[in-house]
């Protein structure tokens, strides 16, 4: 789920467009705050968005972070299984580059039931920024619903982060509490990476809890109808969503060079259920 006013790849497209048109940021300040940005956010975002176009234009390159540990679930090399301290866990799939590695059978079907049972009557709506106005609103058709559980909320939860914990070799304490989100019919998640944006004014605010996000796992609750994969439009990667299973990737860098750009493809039938575990360089607490 994103923050409400953060500078989605929609809003930023949106603002250089109306720069390239010949509006002045006061012009687009102006309409920004029409549509209900707060005027001390939409001024961080234009300013952002702007220097680091210009940047670009001029071929000034932000400069690649250096690399961080990261989880790594398969360290000794290839595996078809691996013990996840209270279960056996099947490798389906991996890529290097980006780190994806494809599990089956890391919940069982009936904990995607409880998970499910848990979550439902929290969910609220995500939001989605308007491409037209660069408001933040609910966009009923096309959004997913979501909520956080804290982290061992629930005996289940406490289970499943254990699980987790032993499967990629990284602390339950480095972990954020589990994020459960549904998509209905039409609903998909836009291609976005996981990292927090180092360019983003808020960014260091939220490192001070945990630093980076390192990795995410994401556990599919149901098999939707049709469509609903884990896209990863760099490799053209698609990850099938099945009902136990989870797809993980890693990201040594808050950098496209990870080539963890990746999205939720439209449900086209059904509705899709994930639970995702993002993975802290240090402890969350
Ligand atoms: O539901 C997914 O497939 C998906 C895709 C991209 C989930 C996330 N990102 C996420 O939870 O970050
Ligand atoms: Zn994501």
């Amino acid at each position: 789920m994103s923050e409400s006013q953060a500078i989605t790849p929609e809003l930023r497209a949106w603002i250089i467009e109306q720069a390239s048109a010949g509006h002045t940021p006061d012009v687009v300040l102006k309409s920004m705050q029409a549509s209900g940005w707060n005027e001390d956010s939409a001024i961080e975002a234009l300013e952002q968005t702007l220097t680091s176009h210009l940047d670009e234009r001029a071929g000034r390159a932000a400069a690649v972070p250096p690399p961080v540990k990261v989880p790594e679930p398969l360290p000794h090399g290839t595996r078809t299984t691996l013990w996840a301290g209270d279960r056996e866990v099947t490798v389906l799939a991996s890529l290097n580059a980006p780190r994806v590695v494809v599990f089956g059978g890391l919940l069982s079907h009936d904990e995607c039931d409880d998970m499910i049972a848990l979550a439902r009557s929290r969910l609220v709506r995500s939001e989605t920024v308007q491409t037209d106005t660069g408001a933040s609103e609910v966009n009923e058709a096309r959004t997913s619903q979501g909520m956080f559980f804290a982290r061992g909320e629930h005996v289940l939860c406490g289970r499943v982060e254990a699980r987790m914990s032993a499967l990629l070799g990284w602390p339950v304490e480095n972990g954020e509490g589990l994020q459960i989100l549904r998509y209905g019919p039409g609903a998909q998640y836009k291609p976005h990476y996981d990292y927090f944006d180092p360019e983003q004014a808020g960014t260091p605010a939220i490192l001070k809890r945990g630093g980076q996000r390192v990795a995410s796992l994401v556990c599919y609750l149901n098999t939707p109808t049709q469509g609903g994969a884990t896209v990863f439009p760099d490799v053209q990667l698609e990850v099938a969503p099945v009902k136990g299973n989870a797809v993980f990737f890693s990201y040594d860098r808050p950098h496209p060079v990870t080539r963890t750009l990746h999205g939720g493809a439209p449900v086209i039938e059904g509705e899709k259920w994930v639970a995702t575990k993002w993975l802290r360089e240090g402890r969350f607490e």
